[in-house]
C-alpha cells in the first residue's frame, strides 16, 4: 500500500513540476457514460483512443477503463497503450486524477484532492460522483507514490503552474461557493501554496464562456513556459468571450511571477463560435442527477485545452476554419515539439477537451518507486 502523508508538500520541500517538464507517462479514463456522450459514447471511445494514440508516440500511456467496457477498450487502444480496469463515474483524468508533485531529488508524489463533480449539489454536473473520487488513489497505487491527501474540494484543471513557483487560477472556479465555501481567497492561496508548492497565485477572472466546469483555467489560458503564457483569444467584440478574455488580458499584463517576472502573453484564436446541433444532443441518454444538454447551447470550445507531451503537443481540431491557425501558434510556442492534431468535437461535446482528459505523471528520479514508503 502507498502511504498517506501528513504534512504538505511545501512543507515536505515538493512542488508540482510544469506540465511541459519531463513525463513518465499520462494517463486517460475511458468515456462510457450515455447521459454525458452520445451515442453510447461509441463516437467519444474513437476519439479518446485516437487522443491515447497521439500521446503514446511520445510517452507511455495508461487508460483506465471500467470492468464492463474493458474489452472492447483493449481492442480500440493501440497495443503500447496499458489498458488497466478502473471504475469511474465519467472520463476526466484531469480532474479526478492525481497532482504530482516532486522534489530536488526528483522523488514524486501525487495530490489527492476532494472531487465533487464541479460543484456538487449547487450546481455539479452529476451525481453519484463517488467512484470519481477514489480514481487519484487508485492511480498512486498503481504508480507506487505516496499520496497527499488535500482537504479541499479542486481539480487539476483549475490550476496551471509555470514550474518555478507560480499558479494560474480563475476566481469564478476556486472561488466558486460550491466548492469551499467555508475558505477565501486568502485560505484558498495559502492551500494552493501548501499542496502545490508555488509562492504566487495569479488570479483571473471568468474562464471560457458557458464552460460548464465553473470556469477551469485550463480552457483558457496556460503556461508555455516561464514567463511565456497562452491565452484564448476573440477579436469579436459582441461575443461574450471578449470581455473574459479582455480582463485576463489586462490582469496577466498587470501580473509579475513568483521571481518578479512580467509575462509575455499568445493570444490563441477560439474556434467557433460552437453550438450543440440537434442530432447531437438527441443521441444522449437524458438521466436523472445529471445537468441536461439542450440543441444550440454554446459549446466551450478552445485551443488551449491541448496536452503537453514529452516532445509534443497534443491539440484538440475543432474548426476548419481556425485549426491551422491555431496549429501555427502552438508550434511556434513550442519549437522543441510537434504539434499533432487530433479531431476532438466528441470530447468537447463532453464537456471538455484533451487537456481535460489526460493527467500526466512527471519523471522525477528513477529510484521514484521507493518514495511511496
Ligand atoms: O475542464 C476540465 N478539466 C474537465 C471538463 C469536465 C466536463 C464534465 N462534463
Amino acid at each position: 500500500m502507498t502511504r498517506t502523508l501528513t504534512r504538505t508538500p511545501a512543507a515536505d520541500g515538493f512542488h508540482m513540476p510544469a506540465e511541459y517538464a519531463r513525463h513518465a507517462g499520462c494517463w486517460l479514463l475511458w468515456p462510457e457514460r450515455p447521459d454525458n456522450w452520445r451515442e453510447g459514447a461509441r463516437p467519444a471511445q474513437a476519439t479518446f483512443a485516437a487522443v491515447a494514440a497521439a500521446i503514446a508516440r511520445f510517452e507511455p500511456v495508461t487508460v483506465g477503463v471500467s470492468r464492463g467496457e474493458f474489452t472492447a477498450a483493449r481492442a480500440m487502444l493501440p497495443e503500447a497503450v496499458r489498458v488497466v480496469e478502473m471504475a469511474h463515474d465519467d472520463a476526466w483524468m484531469r480532474d479526478v486524477g492525481p497532482t504530482c508533485v516532486v522534489n530536488a531529488r526528483g522523488e514524486v508524489r501525487g495530490v489527492d484532492w476532494h472531487f465533487n463533480a464541479w460543484g456538487g449539489l449547487e450546481g455539479g454536473l452529476y451525481f453519484p460522483w463517488d467512484q470519481d473520487e477514489l480514481v487519484a488513489r487508485k492511480v498512486l497505487e498503481i504508480e507506487r507514490l505516496a499520496r497527499y491527501r488535500a482537504p479541499l474540494i479542486n481539480e487539476g484543471g483549475a490550476i496551471h503552474v509555470d514550474g518555478e513557483g507560480t499558479a494560474l487560477v480563475t476566481e469564478e472556479c476556486l472561488l466558486n461557493p460550491n466548492r469551499n465555501p467555508t475558505l477565501d481567497r486568502a485560505a484558498i492561496e495559502q492551500a494552493l501554496c501548501a499542496y502545490l508548492g508555488v509562492r504566487q497565485v495569479i488570479w483571473l477572472g471568468r474562464g471560457v464562456f458557458n464552460d460548464e466546469t465553473g470556469g477551469h483555467i485550463d480552457n483558457l489560458a496556460c503556461f508555455a513556459r516561464p514567463g511565456l503564457v497562452c491565452l484564448t483569444w476573440t477579436d469579436r467584440k459582441r461575443d461574450p468571450q471578449f470581455a473574459i478574455s479582455k480582463d485576463a488580458w489586462e490582469r496577466l499584463h498587470a501580473a509579475r511571477d513568483a521571481r518578479g517576472r512580467p509575462l509575455r502573453v499568445v493570444r490563441l484564436p477560439m474556434p467557433g463560435p460552437l453550438k450543440l446541433s440537434a442530432r447531437e444532443a438527441r443521441g444522449l441518454v437524458p438521466r436523472e442527477g445529471t445537468k441536461p444538454r439542450l440543441p444550440g447551447e454554446r459549446l466551450a470550445g478552445s485551443y488551449v485545452n491541448f496536452y503537453i507531451a514529452n516532445r509534443g503537443i497534443v491539440m484538440p481540431l475543432l474548426d476548419p476554419r481556425m485549426d491551422a491557425l491555431a496549429a501555427r501558434r502552438l508550434k511556434g510556442l513550442f519549437p522543441g515539439r510537434t504539434v499533432v492534431g487530433v479531431p476532438a468535437r466528441e470530447v468537447l461535446l463532453g464537456g471538455g477537451n484533451i487537456h481535460c482528459i489526460t493527467q500526466q505523471i512527471p519523471a522525477g528520479h528513477p529510484s521514484r518507486s521507493t518514495s511511496a514508503r
